[in-house]
């Protein structure tokens, strides 16, 4: 036994709902991301640090790479590419239940060329939701389209192998000391993980083109005057079409008020506070594809 400390960094990336914010959420043991069944839910690259005795994981989860068909869509691959070159491993995410596809090729021919200074770990996500012969199966096609540092099948629902994939990335990291304070588990700025939880509070439910459509901006978050047990919040749900403002709304506001009052629970067990959440919807007119409005919405 030696006792040397390593700490570092690794990213996952992998298609749109692979179940990398899943999986960083597991490994971290906090939920520092959010997650839906839409694809294209992350939006930025978040950081989870694992503290372990002899070490300290920082794991970056990016958005899913994907064919872009807005500026946004080329924003998000930006991220990932420039997230991939800048850590010490990188966990290629594919999913048990779904065919390794045409997605998961382009992205391994895209890992292959930084696999030579760069470990890529792969990785079979979601278990739980194949046989064991799939997951086999699956082990089999992943490697045949590049090669891996390590092979690892996990689940981050039922926690199957979750703490086998840190030994294996925590082993591909240098000797080094804390990065971040013991107690850190993000450095998500608070008001940034207050929006995101509002967002995937107003992404359940919604159908086809609007997930992509809802960005959230926290405008203003305040303890109330004269209190210390209540803070305000104050956010902008943003839409991209007159149209979709009356469905994020709902009839009389009925569905805002669900998305306020889901999106409230979790923010006050986040902050360990009462909060008190004014939620407004508003047109960003085609944020998605304008310079301008991306920069606004912090893109
Ligand atoms: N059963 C099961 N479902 C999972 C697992 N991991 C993720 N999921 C589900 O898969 C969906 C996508 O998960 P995410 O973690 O948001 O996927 P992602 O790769 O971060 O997706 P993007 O941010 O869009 O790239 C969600 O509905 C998750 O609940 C798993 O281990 N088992
Ligand atoms: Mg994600």
């Amino acid at each position: 036994m030696t006792d040397e400390h390593r700490s570092g960094f690794a990213c996952f990336v992998g298609r749109p709902n692979a179940g990398k914010s899943t999986l960083t959420n597991a490994l971290v043991g906090t939920k520092i991301a959010i997650t839906s069944s839409k694809p294209q839910t992350t939006r930025h690259a978040i950081r989870g640090i694992v503290h372990r005795d002899d070490a300290q994981l920082i794991i970056i989860d990016t958005p899913g790479l994907h064919r872009p068909r807005t500026l946004l869509g080329q924003r998000l691959n930006d991220v990932v590419r420039s997230t991939w070159s800048e850590v010490d491993v990188v966990g290629f995410c594919v999913p048990a239940n779904e065919k390794v596809g045409p997605g998961d090729k382009f992205i391994a021919s895209e890992l292959a060329k930084i696999a030579r200074h760069t470990p890529v770990v792969g990785i079979v996500t979601k278990t739980d939701l194949a046989t064991p012969d799939q997951v086999a199966q699956q082990l089999v096609a992943l490697q045949e389209v590049m090669e891996f540092a390590d092979l690892v099948p996990v689940s981050a629902v039922d926690g199957y192998q979750v703490g086998t994939l840190a030994d294996v990335l925590v082993r591909r990291l240098p000797e080094g000391p804390q990065l971040y304070p013991g107690g850190d588990l993000t450095d998500e700025p608070e008001q940034t993980l207050v929006a995101e939880l509002i967002r995937e509070a107003a992404l359940e439910g919604v159908r086809d083109e609007l997930p992509h459509s809802i960005a959230v901006v926290v405008e203003e978050m305040q303890p109330r005057e004269g209190r210390d047990d209540l803070i305000d919040v104050y956010a902008h749900v943003f839409v991209e079409r007159p149209s979709q403002k009356g469905i994020v709304l709902g009839h009389r506001g009925s569905r805002l008020k669900q998305v306020g009052a889901d999106a409230r629970k979790h923010i006050e067990a986040l902050l360990g506070t009462k909060v008190y959440l004014d939620l407004h919807v508003k047109v960003a007119k085609d944020w998605q594809r304008d310079p301008k409005q991306l920069g606004r919405l912090g893109f």
